[in-house]
Formats: structure tokens, sequence, C-alpha cells
């Protein structure tokens, strides 16, 4: 009506409807689907039907798209730093620090094409890193795996190995007890909504927050189902040292255990199940292995200190009496152990010290109560929707247009349906993420692979440099969150700042974060300037199904709605040029425009059986129609719980990998679930930080560790409820306003920090005071928020500030943009692996000068 186009798009938080008008957008909206759209799906429980609302329940930071297409804070036009000189001074040491000059595309070009040529011939392979982020704006074309993959293998680059950090303590512990090492070791959740609404009587939400991460990619689609629960009666417990937002919405009983102090809960209540017979000894007895030997760790027969209830009082400052009667209660019902943001895995908990341990917990805890049983289960009913899972379309890491078989999910997925020009990293040198500044400033690391396709591809290290390739002398950083998101980030000033780092080109949408770092600064546009398809919530890769999170299979094509802003171009346009003038330009495109890449796309997917490409692009959505009440996905587990053939629509794990028959049994050397890993037994015996029989080993990031005494405080920054990562966080976004995220004071949006009532008044500071937290790493400066919400010595904050901002203020240097994983340890959580644990990190904090002295 008033006049506008409305177009399609899909985001990190759900699909949307963009409303343009004369070349700008309006206006944002969920989508919301329309009679001739297919029907929803209905369950019945205990005399009740439920069926979710028919539009897309969106997160937060979704609907800011618009401030951050419009956000002041966008690249324009080409940069390069005023005293970078390619052919002369290049003062690296100057990098974050001297201005930038606007250069036209075609010398911002020729500078870093000709530095690529120059690198490979000075230094030869190896000399040029792509490092690469975890998330990336949506759509199966642009997205990172997609085009800057396949332009990177087709120029050759030292690969930067992530760490596998939303699964740590499932990767390096939880999985050998069971396997699913293409899940990275996390339960699949099928059928998770249905049998936990019939049958489950309670839901344990340990280190689970789906309110605030929204099973990843899901936005609100998950809360209708926790509500539906709540008038089912089905009783909640909340285990989190932050009373979080699920805790509060839904409300139920909160144990407020210290951080990384989880696995000695576990234990306790594992000794209370194993001493009271509250398990199921038919089933320990026929599918597990082990038991007795960590039933008599649990009884302190092997190291003469029994688990009770009273031994972990200390530890996790729960009282005993209210550990045995959740115990006891427990282990009378049918119970969903809820971990983590899809119920299955993740977790906050899994990031620090203690990960592994407690993970491996979650794990023998199912073990004990039967898992796969009707009612018995993981989950938080954020997974496991009846969907049509045979309806194909690929997701963001299957590959899309990177013709990259080793480092996606291409070759297992979506290649023989969508063939393209194969591209291969001839350099075989990597570096592990975290320890990458100390890569370029020592000139060396050590790290361990994370790779899904087997359990023992964890145990041998690889080493940097790698004999015969060059070290890294050129960085292209696309998008720039690494300050905030990796641990003690400080580091990567320094390392941007060596003088063995001889240029950086940063390829970003948004003048933020590691932008500030570059030489040549080449300005990329949001996906609503470009085109794109992508299916909601599909992940693909190693969330095979992660499409199982919401309501209804969305599938968008994402409209190109405005022009792109300024003189930013789209990644692929980006690639395309400079690729061109290393002669690979057609190598690269095909000959396609990414509309004609999209168009690809949607042939490789089952879209064309229901839906002419004509009738998509008109409407821009596509709904999947929900599965046959009759065809619905089996229960995870129940085949594992009944004895019988595995059930699930998954292809993992590979036929190789059963013990005996194939189909039968778990991805374990025993193919039963393991109490006491067989595979540990085989390859740790050297490393106490891995023992067979897991333990509890405290942090030594924690209330035991020397640091305590003069940090004293517990600093969890876990994941962000209102903005994805740095993405929809600073800039001035929409986000930036809500004042559950940062706090308006004296002109500048500080991050917040939430300090119980009690050590914040012990230290004379008051709400939205201005506060330092610091350690032997670095200071932040935030705006408290002072509340009774979490346990007291734990500071609670969130990770991912887009901002990173140092000042020097009386020859002190703070950070005030909120980037607190410059205090987060660097050391991986145990020996021998390349792991994050940056939860549970010692600081402490004071009151900072008032609003008024900051000003100046
Ligand atoms: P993102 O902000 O998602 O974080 O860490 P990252 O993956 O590093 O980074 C995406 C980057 O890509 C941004 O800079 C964004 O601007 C850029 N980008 C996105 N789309 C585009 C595009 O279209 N074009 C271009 N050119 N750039 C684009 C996430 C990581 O953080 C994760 S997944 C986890 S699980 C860890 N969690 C965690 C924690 O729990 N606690 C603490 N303390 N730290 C953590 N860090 C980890
Ligand atoms: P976290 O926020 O790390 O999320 O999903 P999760 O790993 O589940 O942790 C969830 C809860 O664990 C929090 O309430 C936190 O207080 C608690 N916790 C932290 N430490 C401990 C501990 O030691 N013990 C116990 N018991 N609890 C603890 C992460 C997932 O979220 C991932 S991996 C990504 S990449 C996505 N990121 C993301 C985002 O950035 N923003 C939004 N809005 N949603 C997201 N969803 C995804
Ligand atoms: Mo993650």
């Amino acid at each position: 009506s008033d006049g506008s186009l409305r177009y399609t798009t899909c985001t990190n938080g759900g699909p949307l409807f963009v409303y343009v008008k004369d070349g700008r957008i309006l206006r944002v909206t969920p989508l919301e689907f329309d009679a001739t759209d297919p029907s929803t799906w209905m369950i019945e429980a205990r005399g009740r039907k439920f069926s979710p609302p028919r539009r897309a329940l969106v997160a937060p930071h979704a609907l800011t798209m618009k401030s951050l297409v419009y956000s002041d804070k966008r690249i324009l036009h080409p940069m390069k730093r005023v005293d970078f000189d390619p052919d002369g001074e290049r003062n690296p040491q100057n990098r974050g620090k001297s201005g930038y000059v606007r250069i036209t595309w075609d010398e911002a070009l020729d500078i870093v094409a000709k530095e690529i040529n120059r690198q490979k011939r000075v230094h030869g392979p190896g000399a040029i890193t792509f490092p690469m982020s975890s998330h990336h704006q949506w759509g199966n074309v642009g997205y990172y795996l997609s085009s800057l993959m396949r332009f990177a293998n087709l120029i050759g680059f030292t690969r930067v190995a992530a760490n596998p950090d939303s699964w740590e303590g499932w990767y390096w512990g939880a999985m050998h007890h069971f396997g699913n090492s293409m899940r990275v070791g996390v339960p699949a959740g099928y059928g998770g909504i249905e049998d936990c609404l019939k049958e489950a009587e309670m839901i344990v939400f340990w280190s689970s927050d789906p309110e605030s991460t929204n099973g990843a990619y899901a936005g609100f689609e998950g809360t209708t189902r926790r509500l539906w629960a709540k008038e089912l009666g089905i009783e909640f417990v909340h285990i989190d040292p932050h009373c979080n937002p699920t805790a509060q919405l839904f409300g139920g009983r909160w144990f407020s255990v210290r951080p990384q102090t989880d696995a000695a809960l576990a234990q306790a209540i594992m000794y209370v199940w194993a001493t009271e017979g509250l398990y199921d000894r038919d089933y320990v007895a026929t599918r597990t292995t082990g038991f007795d030997e960590w039933k008599a760790y649990l009884l302190g027969e092997t190291d003469g200190v029994p688990k009770t209830p009273e031994w972990q009082e200390s530890e996790t400052g729960i009282p005993a009496k209210d550990v045995r009667a959740l115990a006891r209660k427990w282990g009378g019902r049918k119970v969903y152990l809820a971990v983590g943001m899809t119920g299955t895995g993740f977790g906050g908990a899994g990031r620090g010290a203690t990960g592994a341990q407690w993970a491996r917990c979650m794990i023998m805890m199912m073990a004990m109560q039967g898992w796969g049983k009707p009612g018995i289960n993981f989950g938080n009913l954020e997974i496991g929707i009846p969907h049509d899972l045979h309806f194909y379309f690929p997701g963001y890491a299957d590959g899309g247009i990177s013709g990259d078989l080793a480092f996606t999910g291409n070759a297992v997925n979506n290649y023989q349906r969508m063939p393209h020009i194969l591209t291969m990293n001839p350099v075989k040198q990597m570096v592990p993420r975290q320890q990458m500044p100390d890569a370029i400033i020592e000139g060396k690391a050590t790290g361990y692979l994370w790779d899904g396709m087997a359990q023992e591809a964890q145990f041998a290290p690889f080493t940097y440099p790698m004999p015969g390739y060059s070290p890294i002398h050129m960085i292209y950083r696309y998008g720039g969150s690494s300050l905030s998101t990796v641990t003690r980030s400080g580091r990567w000033v320094d390392a941007y700042r060596h003088e063995s780092i001889e240029f950086v080109v940063n390829q970003s949408i948004w003048m933020e974060g590691e932008a500030q770092f570059a030489d040549v600064i080449l300005p990329a546009c949001t996906s609503l300037e470009r085109w794109d398809i992508g299916e909601w919530a599909n992940s693909g890769g190693y969330a095979h199904h992660g499409v199982n999170v919401v309501n209804h299979r969305v599938v968008t094509l994402q409209h190109k709605c405005i022009e792109p802003l300024g003189e930013s171009k789209s990644d692929y346009e980006i690639f395309t040029a400079i690729l061109t003038r290393l002669g690979l330009g057609a190598v690269f495109t095909e000959g396609c425009s990414e509309l004609d890449w999209v168009k690809r796309v949607f042939d490789s997917s089952d879209l064309p059986d229901h839906v002419s490409w004509k009738k998509f692009c008109r409407k821009g959505y596509y709904v999947v129609p929900p599965e046959k009440p009759e065809l619905r996905q089996p229960v995870d587990m129940r085949w594992f719980a009944e004895g019988r053939r595995k059930d699930l629509p998954e292809p993992a794990p590979m036929p190789s990998q059963y013990a005996e028959q194939f189909g039968m049994g778990l991805q374990t050397p025993s193919g039963k679930l393991e109490f006491v890993p067989e595979i540990f037994k085989r390859h740790t015996t050297d490393n106490p930080d891995r023992p067979a029989v897991n333990r509890y080993i405290p942090s030594w990031e924690g209330r035991s560790a020397e640091l305590s005494e003069r940090y004293p405080l517990q600093m969890i920054a876990t994941h962000s409820r209102y903005s994805f990562h740095t993405s929809m966080d600073g800039k001035n976004s929409a986000v930036n306003q809500v004042d559950d995220h940062r706090a308006l004071i004296a002109g500048h949006r500080f991050w917040l920090l939430r300090v119980n009532t009690a050590d914040a008044a012990a230290r004379g500071i008051r709400h939205h005071d201005l506060v330092k937290i610091f350690n032997v790493r670095g200071a932040v400066i935030c705006a408290a928020d002072i509340s009774p919400l979490v346990t007291p010595g734990v500071v609670k904050s969130y990770e991912a500030s887009a901002e990173f901002q140092l000042i020097d203020v009386e020859g002190e240097t703070v950070e005030i943009g909120g980037c607190l994983n410059t205090l987060t340890p660097d050391r991986s959580q145990t020996r021998g692996t390349s792991s994050m644990a940056p939860n549970s990190c010692l600081v402490q904090i004071e009151k900072w000068r008032n609003a008024e002295a900051f000003k100046m």
C-alpha cells in the first residue's frame, strides 16, 4: 500500500520480508506464511494437540538488518593506510594506529594482485594465509565456505586450522564414549520434540539457555514448544552459574553452580544413583562397557575419595542435600537432559578447562538412565521437528560453489548434484587458530586436528612451520572478529604489527575489529545487496539435518534488494576482479554471475520437483510440506536402547566404523557405550589430563588456582543474546540500543558486565557504574549490571563485541569496546588438544573513574 516492493532474505536469525521503495530499504519483518503455503504439522501429546504458529519467529538480531545495511560504520570505498607504501616503507609497526586514504578499486586490486604474486615468487607457497571465522551472512553462494574457499584454493594458502569452538568438550571428551564423530561428538536429536512432549517428566537444563542461543539459527521457534511443555506440567531444572533468560522465562529450580565445577556435581549425582540403585541396570549390563570401573571410581575404591554430595559441596557451592534431592528425583523419572543450545551438545560448560570432564559425564549420566528409551534423551525441545527430511536442499557447510572436497561437506553431499570445477589448496601447512598470533611472533606452534572423520584423527599433532613451506608473510583477512572471539586476543595486536607480516589486506563490510589493522581495505557489501539462496537453519556439514530446529522448512531466494552502497561490492565480485588480474577469472566464475550460481544451487536441490524457478523467484520462498505422521523420523538412540539396527536418516558412521555388523551398535571399538573409552586407553595413557576413567580435576584457572588470590572472581563470557557473535553488535546497529546489551554512558555504549549484588557492594560499585575488569592479560571497561541473577563470585558477560577500542588513560591502556576475550587464557583445556577454554577466567573488578572523567 505504500508502493514498496516486498523481497525476501534469510539471516542467521531467520527469514525476513524486506520492503524496498525507490532503492531504499524501508523495513524488514519476519516472514509470514499465506494460505497457499502447505499445512503445518501437529503433535498429539497427553490428550492435547499442538501446532506452531505459521510465521518465522526470528531472532532479535535478524530484525536489525536494516540498521546494519545503513550503518555509518560501513566501508564505502577501498582504502590504503597512509604510511603504507607497497614499493617503499610499509611501516607494519603502525598498523592500528595510522589512518587511511581513499583509493580507487583499480589501485586496490592492483596492490593486492601484485602482492599475491610477489609473495609466491619471493617466499613460495604457504606465505599467504586466509584466517576464516566460524560464521557468515546466510546463503549458500556467498558463504565463506563457498566463495572464499574457492578463491583461497585458487591462490593457495596456509590453512588456519580451526578448533572445534562450538563443540570443544564434546569432541575432545564425550565422543570417545559413544562415537558420533561426524557430529563432532554430540547427539543427533532426531524425533526429540514428540518424544519429549509425550513422555518426559522433567527437563534438566545444564549449561543450556535456548532463549538466548536459539539453537543457533532458529530464533524463537523453540520457545512455543517449551511453553507447551510447561502447560503439560513437565518440570524444569536449571544448572548454570547464571539464572539465564530460559530460567527466567520458564522458572523451575535454579542450581547456581560455580563455573567449571560441573563434573563434580555430575559425579555426585551418579554416586547417589550408583549407591541407591537409581539407574537402569539392564541397560548398563547389555548396552555398555566399563561400568564397574566407573562405579569403583565413584565409590572412591580407586582413589580413596567417595564422590558424595558432601564431597562436591565445597567445589560447586551447591548444598549436599539439594544434590541428593535432585539425584533421587532424576533417578526416579523420565528425564530429558538439555545441554547447550539445542539440548543435544554444546554449552558454555564445555568451553572451559574442565569442559571435556563435564561433557563426558553428560553421556555417562544418560547411559545410566537408559538413553533412548521413551522420555529419556538429550534435548530441550529445540531439535527433532517432524520434518520431511527426504526433501533435499544443501546446507551452507555442504560446500556451495567452493569445489572443495576436503574441507567442506561437498564430497559427501552436494557435489554429485552440482558438479563444478574442483579447487584444491596445494599447501599442506597449517597453523592452529588459537595459536596463530604466537605462530607469527614466536615463529612456531603445535596443534591438533579437528576432523570428524574418525575418533582417532585428533591424536596426531601438526607443527608450524612445516618443512618445505614458507612461514606466513601475508594475511588476507575476511571480516575481522578475532580480537573478540579468540582467547587472549590482545596477542593479535602484536601479531599484526610484527615485522614478518609484510602485507595485510582486509575485506570487510564494516570498519571494526581487525579491519583497523590492515594495509589495504576492500569494501564488501551485505547480503541484502547481492543475490543468494539458502534454507533457514540448514547448516549441513557437521550439523546434518540442522533444519530440525525450525518449525517449517523454508528455502528463501535471497534477493538483491538494493544496489551495493557506495563503491562496495559483493565478495564474489571482489574475488572475481582479483582472480581476473591473475588470469583465473573464468576458472573462478565458470562464466556465472551470482544469480546464475543461485540457479545452479536451486537446480541441485529437490526444489524443481515442486516449484518452478519463475514461481520461486516471484514468491521468494518455498515451504516444504511436513512429513506424513506415519513416516516421521524415529527417536534418536531408540534403536540402540532396543538393540535393533540403526534406523536414523543419517549417513554416519561410515560403513567401516561398525564393530561387527553394519548398522548395529555405536561407533566405538566395542560397539557399545563405553564408560571407560577404549580409545583413551589406547592413546592417552601418558597424558594425565585425559584419563580413560574420567575424573574431576579442578580447573587450572578456577578458585583453587594460584592466580585466584589476585583475581578472585570467575568471569564467564558466553554467547550474546542480542547479537550473533560480532555480526550484529556495534556499528550503531539497532541491537546497540537494547539496554540489556549495552549501556549508554557519557556518549559511549559500554558492554555490560553482570555482577552479583554482594560482590558489587563489597567494592562500592553501583548499577551502571563504569567498572574495570582486569587480570594479567589486559583490562576492559564495562558498565556494571548489578543483579542477584548471577552466582556470587562470578561475573557474567558475553563474547563477541564487534568493537575493539584501546585507549590510554593516565598511562594505562584499557579496552572500551567490550572485547572480554582479551582477558581469557590461551591455554588449551588439556594437554594434547587444540581446544579453547575461555570460560571461568579469573579476574578482578573495581569501580573505574566516573563517567564525567571518561568524557575528557
Ligand atoms: P563472528 O562474529 O561470527 O565470530 O567467532 P567468529 O566466527 O570469529 O565472525 C564472522 C566474521 O565474518 C565477522 O567479522 C563478520 O563481519 C564477517 N563476515 C560475515 N559475513 C561476511 C560477508 O558476507 N563478507 C565479509 N567480507 N565478511 C563477513 C565465533 C566463535 O567464538 C564461536 S562459533 C564460538 S562457539 C566461540 N564461543 C566463545 C565463547 O563461548 N566464549 C568466549 N569467551 N569466546 C568464544 N569464542 C568463539
Ligand atoms: P553458551 O552461551 O556458551 O551457549 O551455544 P551454547 O554453547 O549453549 O552457554 C549456555 C549457558 O551455559 C549460559 O547460560 C552460560 O551461563 C552457561 N555456562 C557457562 N559456563 C558454564 C559452566 O561452567 N557451567 C554451567 N553449568 N553453565 C555454564 C552456543 C551456540 O550459540 C553457538 S556455538 C553459536 S556459534 C551460536 N552463537 C550465538 C550468538 O552469538 N548469539 C545468539 N543470539 N545465538 C547464538 N547461538 C549459537
Ligand atoms: Mo559456535
